[in-house]
């Protein structure tokens, strides 16, 4: 068989404004646009992926939060309504998604064998978490590749970000093995925002962009560094400061899913490419590609 491939990474974050901006059919409510830089942002990606071959995307999303290790899900196909439980008003959205049950299992079973607790989610009435959706959708409107949903294992919520962040590239190692081993060629993605600090009340129209802006200076200065670190290729620097980062700036990274992208991708020492930034409710949204394609060996 042949070797398989993460032909990208990607950081891409979720919050549920986006989907709303964008008016699919999928979702209920109707918005007069908004947030158009990083849905700009959302379509440079989407641009540079479109040439791009790849049989699944392998994707974790913060907001499915499990306490008992890592859960993946674990059925061919998930169908229903989700409703973001904070803006129902932003969000109510008809998915129907399909599962790459094949690599799913690969990818828990390698966790397995390497000491790691985690869990087939077969549960047909399960529903889905919004950032997996949102995400989904962003990247991949029209829903014709497969997907791997990797749960949020809340361990920096027993332990600490340095736990978490052990186990997320442990997680990360094995999901990238599983992956070549299985001879499909993958997009791998980090569903999450950065600095995570939210306004405490929404504008009477939430898609008023006069009323748009990062939280504070210093959640500011946090975004910044961190893309920095991305446009420069210091991936060992991310995760160096990762508990600083995820403490200081409330961010979003307490999922996990930044630590494990970067593990996926072997700490990537060449630039990722920033398609956007911008603040929804407060918070910093980066959409970042690392094109594994084109440094094949030029990882750490
Ligand atoms: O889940 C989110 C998020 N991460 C950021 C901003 C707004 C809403 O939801
Ligand atoms: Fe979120």
């Amino acid at each position: 068989m042949t070797q398989g491939e993460i032909v990208a990474g990607c950081l891409a974050p979720h919050p549920p404004h986006l989907v709303y901006a964008e008016n699919p059919p999928q979702n209920e409510p109707v918005a007069e646009g908004g947030w158009e830089q990083l849905r700009w942002g959302y379509e440079r990606l989407r641009a540079s992926l479109k040439d791009v071959e790849y049989d699944a995307i392998v994707l974790l999303s913060p907001h499915w939060q499990t306490y008992i290790g890592t859960h993946f899900l674990g059925l061919p196909n998930f169908k229903s309504l989700s409703v973001d439980p904070v803006f129902p008003n932003l969000f109510r959205y008809h998915y129907d998604l399909n599962i790459d049950v094949d690599l799913s299992t690969k990818i828990h079973d390698k966790a397995a064998e390497a000491g790691l607790t985690v869990k087939m989610m077969e549960n047909p009435d399960f529903r889905v978490d919004y950032g997996t959706i949102t995400t989904g959708h962003m990247v991949n409107p029209v829903w014709d590749k497969p997907l791997v949903v990797v749960s949020s294992n809340r361990s920096r919520d027993y332990y600490s970000v340095e736990v978490m962040q052990e186990m997320m590239i442990e997680l990360g190692r094995v999901t990238r093995e599983a992956i070549l081993e299985s001879g499909k060629k993958v997009v791998v993605i980090a569903s999450n925002s950065l600095s995570h600090r939210h306004f405490t009340t929404e504008s009477e129209i939430p898609e008023d962009m006069s009323k748009e802006h990062i939280a504070s200076h210093a959640m500011h200065l946090w975004d910044m560094r961190m893309i920095e670190y991305i446009r420069s290729g210091q991936s060992q620097r991310i995760l160096d400061e990762m508990p600083e980062f995820t403490e200081q700036a409330i961010a979003e990274s307490d999922g996990g899913g930044l630590s494990w992208l970067l593990s996926t991708l072997d700490t990537p020492s060449y630039p990722g490419i920033l398609h956007g930034y911008g603040t929804i409710i407060g918070t910093g949204n980066a959409i970042v590609e690392w094109p594994e394609r084109n440094h094949k060996g030029a990882s750490q």
